[in-house]
């Protein structure tokens, strides 16, 4: 069986357009934590402010655009406002298993143009939202998970949907699009683990066409 028959057979339908790839992550662990080392040197974790509050979970950004937030709102930006600098390149190993898992889940040729890393402490979280700033909603999201645990709460269109929780773990990949795309969705509070790459942290890449 090859590795494309292997998450083939694997991969969990979440929605009409939506899909888990357990584990597909796995291969590309060392590069993504030595890529993760350089990008958090050039532009690093930080709080971002909101306009309901200062976020929980840490954040920086890859890519030619970075997602950013401030007391006016949510945008993207090719300007990393902290350094005053571009926004790290793209590590070549970050596109490509973008790319490869779109493929995964029906989605051929996505080019991420962003990749946002979110870094979860214990009790961290990510209340429900929608992503809506990115310029084409036919292109899809593509979620890896690394470190510790933690429960996603996968809604409906509107926010008072019951909300699926499924829990991702260090290496898991989803791949969100088609009519899936404006689901409201979110974290729950991190519980208390340690993961051998990331002690007491959850990482989350979140890899997007924000253009
Ligand atoms: C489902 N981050 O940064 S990514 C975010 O685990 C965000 O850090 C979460 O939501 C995290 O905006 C989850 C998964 C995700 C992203 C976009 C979606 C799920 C989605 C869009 C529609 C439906
Ligand atoms: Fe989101």
């Amino acid at each position: 069986m090859t590795n494309q028959d292997f998450f083939a057979d694997q991969r969990q339908q979440l929605g009409p357009a939506s899909w888990l790839l357990p584990g597909y992550a796995l291969g590309y662990e060392d590069k993504l934590f030595k890529a993760l080392e350089q990008i958090f040197t050039e532009a690093p974790l930080r709080e971002m402010m909101t306009p309901f509050g200062p976020m929980s979970v840490r954040t920086s950004s890859c890519g030619n655009f970075g997602w950013i937030s401030d007391r006016k709102g949510y945008r993207y930006s090719s300007m990393d406002p902290e350094t005053g600098q571009p926004w790290p390149k793209m590590p070549e190993s970050f596109s490509k298993l973008a790319m490869s898992a779109a493929e995964e889940a029906g989605f051929i040729n996505f080019n991420a143009d962003s990749c946002l890393i979110n870094q979860y402490n214990i009790g961290a979280k990510m209340g429900l939202h929608q992503d809506k700033n990115e310029l084409d909603f036919n292109q899809p999201i593509v979620s890896v998970s690394l470190g510790i645990p933690a429960i996603f709460l996968f809604g409906g269109c509107k926010r008072t949907d019951r909300a699926m929780r499924v829990p991702l773990t260090h290496g898991d990949v989803v791949v969100w699009g088609g009519e899936d795309r404006l689901r409201f969705h979110g974290v729950l509070p991190v519980k208390q683990h340690t993961h051998r790459l990331t002690g007491h942290h959850r990482i989350n890449l979140t890899f997007r066409k924000a253009r």
